[in-house]
């Protein structure tokens, strides 16, 4: 409850950021090679003391490649995991989440859904403490997207970006540090990191254990996909 009472805080002030898969468009990719912490004062804001708003430009990180494959046709088209990738560089850390294929449209906050129950998500766990569970310390990074009001169901366009939250997780649930603006380009999300955004981002490894997951809920029934699929600990 902490993590969605201090989630639904912040997004109040960034509410036109983050309504669903939103945004202008931009194809430019860019590589930031800033490692000193300046690409945080240059591309960030603060939400408040302990949270950061950023945009990276769709910065693609270069360095060591995990390459993760996942079932195909084993969910929904949308939440259906395919190909994931993780990057390691010197200063970056980079995810890749690729599902089977998203439509052009999305709807939204469906009547059977219940205000502060999660809508979509595509995300990563980082089991930083390599317990094989997401406790205190560990970190998230994911696009999620709540029904936070009682909002009447609505369908959108799928834009080029989304917002992906990074969370630090804790035994009462988490605290967001910071809404990374990241590009959807087609069927396939890339989210760039800094290791300068936050101390537990640049305890990142290669060699750290992950989860992937997809979830769709529409108040009726649940989805979700997850790689790997012997992994049930994180939910
Ligand atoms: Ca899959
Ligand atoms: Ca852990």
């Amino acid at each position: 409850m902490k993590y969605i009472a201090n989630k639904k805080a912040a997004l109040k002030n960034i509410t036109l950021l983050f309504l669903g898969l939103v945004l202008f468009s931009c194809s430019e990719n860019t590589n930031l090679n800033n490692t000193n912490g300046n690409i945080i004062k240059s591309m960030c804001t603060n939400i408040n003391e302990s949270l950061l708003e950023c945009d990276f430009k769709d910065a693609v990180c270069e360095g060591s490649v995990r390459h993760f494959t996942d079932e195909v046709g084993d969910n929904k088209p949308f939440v259906d995991l395919t190909e994931m990738t993780m990057t390691v560089g010197e200063d970056c850390i980079g995810f890749t989440i690729s599902v089977d294929s998203m439509p052009e449209k999305l709807t939204l906050n469906q009547d059977a859904l219940k205000v502060n129950d999660l809508n979509y998500s595509w995300g990563v766990w980082l089991d930083l403490n390599e317990n094989s569970y997401p406790m205190d310390g560990d970190l998230r990074v994911t696009i999620d997207k709540y029904k936070w009001e009682e909002n009447s169901e609505t369908t959108i366009n799928i834009m080029s970006k989304a917002v992906a939250s990074v969370t630090e997780l804790s035994l009462s649930g988490g605290d967001a540090i910071a809404f990374i603006s990241s590009s959807l380009s087609e069927n396939t999300f890339n989210i760039y990191l800094p290791k300068s955004l936050h101390s537990k981002v640049a305890k990142i490894l290669i060699t750290t254990p992950v989860q992937f997951s997809a979830t769709f809920n529409d108040g009726k029934s649940s989805y979700r996909d997850y790689y790997p699929s012997d992994v049930t600990t994180i939910n």
